[in-house]
Order: C-alpha cells, then sequence, then structure tokens
C-alpha cells in the first residue's frame, strides 16, 4: 500500500514537473542535443598561404568537408579557425583535404606537384 501511494505521488510530481516547464521533458532533452551538436569544437591551427584566392581555396575546402559548419582563415597570420563536429569528421582529414588542394598545414604537407600547380600569387613557399 505505502509502494503504491509512493508511485502515484512519483507518477504526480513528475507530471508536474513537465506542466511546470510548459513542455514535455523529451522535447527539453532534444533542444540540449542540438544546442551541443550546433557548437562542435572550435580550434584554430595554421595554413600555409599568401592571398585572398589562398582564403577562399582554405576556406571553401574545410567547409565543404561534412561535419565542419564554418572556417575562418586570416591571411596576416595564416590561422585557420574550424567549428566541427568530431563524431563526424577527424581533424587529421581537414589537414589532409587542404593539402590535395596545394596548402601545407604542420601536419601534412601539399606534394610538390600539387603545390607547383598554384597560381603564382598563391606560391608561399621560399
Ligand atoms: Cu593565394
Amino acid at each position: 500500500m505505502k509502494i503504491t501511494s509512493f508511485l502515484i505521488a512519483g507518477v504526480f510530481a513528475l507530471f508536474s514537473f513537465s506542466q511546470l516547464n510548459g513542455e514535455p521533458v523529451s522535447s527539453i532533452e532534444s533542444e540540449t542535443n542540438k544546442a551541443t551538436l550546433k557548437g562542435g569544437e572550435k580550434t584554430t591551427f595554421k595554413v600555409y598561404g599568401n592571398c585572398g584566392m589562398c582564403e577562399n581555396r582554405i576556406e571553401k575546402t574545410a567547409k565543404s568537408m561534412d561535419g565542419v559548419t564554418s572556417a575562418k582563415w586570416d591571411k596576416e597570420s595564416e590561422m585557420l579557425t574550424i567549428t566541427y563536429d568530431p563524431d563526424k569528421v577527424e581533424l587529421m582529414s581537414v589537414h589532409k583535404a587542404l593539402a590535395e588542394v596545394g596548402h601545407d598545414t604542420k601536419k601534412v604537407k601539399a606534394d610538390d606537384k600539387t603545390y607547383s600547380g598554384l597560381p603564382g600569387c598563391c606560391k608561399y613557399r621560399d
């Protein structure tokens, strides 16, 4: 008898909790998940380049990757800042993709053939 009334009280408490919040508990949880996904991880690393064309190429390459939600490369510091979902994309794949279009990072170097194919203004190696 005691257990039954405890259960009823518990169910009632849960019910009034969700009523208090104005929406079911489950929808609050899904909102939280969305926020986590939207934020993702943010990281900044060096990507060698020179000019505005490099900026476009680097940002376009990074953004085209599934799991990368934003990419901003700074011409002066040659630093790329990306927001990404680590469950969808590994950071190393981003380094590789950038090297494939001719841009060295500290982890992956572009091969000479790819590098030599870059427009003259984009040649960043000394
Ligand atoms: Cu360039």
